[in-house]
């Protein structure tokens, strides 16, 4: 089955687990415009190759990043940094889109986290089913230093995931979690040593779970997603809303530009 070739992705299917791994090691997978829609065309290949004609040649996704140093450190603050306010709902919107047809897809996606998974790359795997990551992770949603908000999903699901509490005192001060404290509050479900040991721990999970009749599998995956659904659906169009109004402040541009001069933002609160 062709699952189509990439620039900014690997996607490999064996065994019938798909690996798909985001390819900007030198800058520490950003998720460009053109990462966002590559994860579109590969999770719209692995969703249209899904049916019982096909026999399920996929079932199971496992999503990670390549380089040793970062799972996903964001949206891409180069390009986003230029952006109008317009045009950055529309880049949220673009990949609202691709975490809602993550779970949507009738087969398990996992993330496996090893570096950082900051800003959008913790939404990336927010999307994901559930989180798998090394002693080396870090998490957190780092937007208010750029004078932004989370824009891929992060305002939703991760009070859902969470709780509301620590969802709040996280994005707010925009700290960064380690791996143990991600896992004391659920945000992932497991922690290992190495960055190989969570690749072949998701691997082992995703092969129990392939086991499983396909259709019951996504069938519970859809009810679950159901459950949530509808708050999610309304949570991302006002997440998109406050994304163009952070776009439109003076302090978007200082933060923004303050992480590519590599200097400490000044906010004035414009
Ligand atoms: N975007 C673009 N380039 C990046 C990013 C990023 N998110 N993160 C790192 N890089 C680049 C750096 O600029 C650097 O490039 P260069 O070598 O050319 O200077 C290279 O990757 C290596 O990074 P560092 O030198 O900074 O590596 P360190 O080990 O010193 O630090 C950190 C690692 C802590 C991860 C640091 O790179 C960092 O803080 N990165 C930014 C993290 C962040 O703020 N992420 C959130 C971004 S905003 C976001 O995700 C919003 C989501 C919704 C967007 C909706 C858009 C409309």
């Amino acid at each position: 089955m062709d699952f189509g070739s990439y620039s900014t992705l690997h996607l490999d299917v064996n065994d019938s687990i798909a690996t798909l791994t985001v390819n900007r090691p030198e800058a520490l997978n950003a998720l460009s415009q053109e990462v966002v829609a590559e994860l579109w065309k590969a999770f719209t290949a692995i969703q249209d190759s899904c049916t019982h004609d096909a026999g399920w040649p996929v079932r199971g996704v496992m999503v990670t990043g390549a380089g040793g140093k970062a799972f996903v450190a964001g949206a891409d603050i180069r390009e986003i940094s230029a952006m109008e306010p317009d045009e950055a709902a529309e880049y949220s919107r673009s990949m609202q889109a691709v975490t809602l047809l993550i779970e949507k897809l009738p087969v398990p996606v996992v993330a496996a986290v090893d570096g950082f998974a900051l800003g959008g790359g913790c939404e990336l795997a927010l999307a994901c089913d559930f989180i798998y990551a090394s002693e080396a992770a870090w998490f957190g949603q780092p937007e208010v230093n750029l004078g932004l908000v989370p824009g891929f999903g992060g305002s939703v699901r991760l009070p859902q995931r969470v709780g509301l509490g620590p969802a709040r005192e996280l994005i707010y001060t925009g700290r960064r979690i380690d791996a143990a404290e991600a896992l004391r509050l659920g945000l992932v479900n497991r922690v290992l040593g190495t960055r190989e040991e969570v690749l072949a721990a998701v691997r082992e999970t995703l092969a129990e779970i392939a086991e499983k009749a396909p259709a019951a599998v996504g069938l519970a995956k859809q009810t679950i997603s159901k459950a949530t659904g509808r708050s999610t659906a309304n949570g991302l169009e006002d997440e998109a809303d406050a994304f163009r109004e952070a776009f439109a402040t003076h302090d978007m541009r200082e933060g923004t530009r303050a992480f590519l001069e590599k200097r400490a933002a000044v906010f004035t609160g414009r």
